[in-house]
């Protein structure tokens, strides 16, 4: 089997035990405009030394499973041009070719599980898109929570997409979805997408010794922690509904659709808010960042307390 390269500083922390948190460098090259996506990439990995663990920023750089980069592979990533978007799909074949891509959720999943690295912050994850009973368009996403165990903490899916056909997905798949310290299922932007969450907890500690008590029983797969945006720095649900639906029929319009439509979406709605939409993206990527270093510091606390 293929080894990532980990970086020294992540080889450390996994070496002692100490808690490491996995990011994706997709919402660097593809999720957030330069140079803001340099500077987010950066506070992301100081939140997380900040909350006690170490960050791995994941992503494939001229052949090779990089798991942990250095600041100057985080800036030429961030300044690219045309980087491929890696999923489950598309990994093997960019590393084969010796090329360099960003890793989506289904991809960092994949290389932090090769690494050993159990917890992962990101954004929001990808779900099945609106009108996908006839694109059928479904992001690998959702069936890598079904089979790689990591917990991965998000803002919710982002209410560009379809929620509730996400939430009846990720059910069927034996996913669970957390909704960390409220009832209603977050939305990325909002605090609420108006439908109840399948599962509810209220500490870091709850969400570790679930992840590892769904070890023990064998079951393969992870767990979805929908992590609230901060109240100061949501866009509430009404006022995103006409921004959404300007952007999804745009997309439609110039004819969008497969790896390209997350990104132009983003990139639409960053404009139709005049901004607003990247400083609360910002916002929630920190706060599951903080959240995710507290559930891999639990993790390794209580690792012991149940069989492996
Ligand atoms: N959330 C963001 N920005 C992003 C993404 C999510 O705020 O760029 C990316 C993630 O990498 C996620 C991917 O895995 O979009 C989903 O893409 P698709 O729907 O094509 O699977
Ligand atoms: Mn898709």
């Amino acid at each position: 089997m293929i080894r990532p390269q980990v970086s020294p500083a992540v080889a450390a922390a996994l070496e002692a035990g100490r808690p490491v948190v996995a990011l994706e460098s997709t919402i660097i090259t593809h999720g957030m405009p330069w140079p803001r996506n340099l500077d987010v990439a950066r506070a992301v990995e100081t939140e997380i030394r900040d909350a006690g663990a170490e960050p791995a920023t994941i992503a494939v750089i001229d052949g090779a499973l990089c798991v942990g980069l250095t600041d100057a592979q985080l800036e030429a990533l961030a300044q690219a041009r045309q980087v491929a978007k890696l999923s489950r799909a598309d990994m093997a074949v960019c590393m084969a070719a010796g090329r360099t891509g960003a890793t989506t959720v289904a991809a960092t999943m994949i290389a932090a599980q090769l690494a050993g690295i159990e917890v992962f912050a990101t954004g929001g994850i990808g779900g099945v898109h609106k009108g996908a009973e006839t694109s059928f368009d479904v992001s690998a996403d959702l069936q890598e929570l079904a089979q790689t165990g990591v917990t991965v903490v998000a803002a919710g899916a982002k209410a560009i997409l379809d929620l509730p056909k996400t939430l009846e997905r990720l059910e069927t798949l034996g996913v669970p979805v957390i909704a960390y310290g409220q009832d209603q299922l977050p939305a990325f932007w909002s605090r609420e997408a108006g439908l109840r969450a399948p599962l509810r907890m209220d500490s870091a500690a709850e969400i570790a010794r679930a992840h590892l008590m769904r070890a023990a029983l064998g079951l393969p797969g992870g767990q979805l922690v929908a992590n609230p945006i901060p109240a100061e720095a949501e866009i509430p649900r009404a006022t995103l509904a006409p921004v959404i639906a300007q952007a999804t029929s745009d997309a439609a319009q110039h004819g969008i659709s497969g790896k390209a439509l997350t990104p132009y979406l983003l990139q639409r709605i960053f404009e139709l808010t005049e901004g607003r939409s990247l400083e609360a993206n910002i916002a929630l990527v920190l706060n599951n960042a903080r959240l995710a270093a507290g559930i891999a510091a639990e993790m390794g606390a209580r690792r012991g307390n149940f069989p492996s």
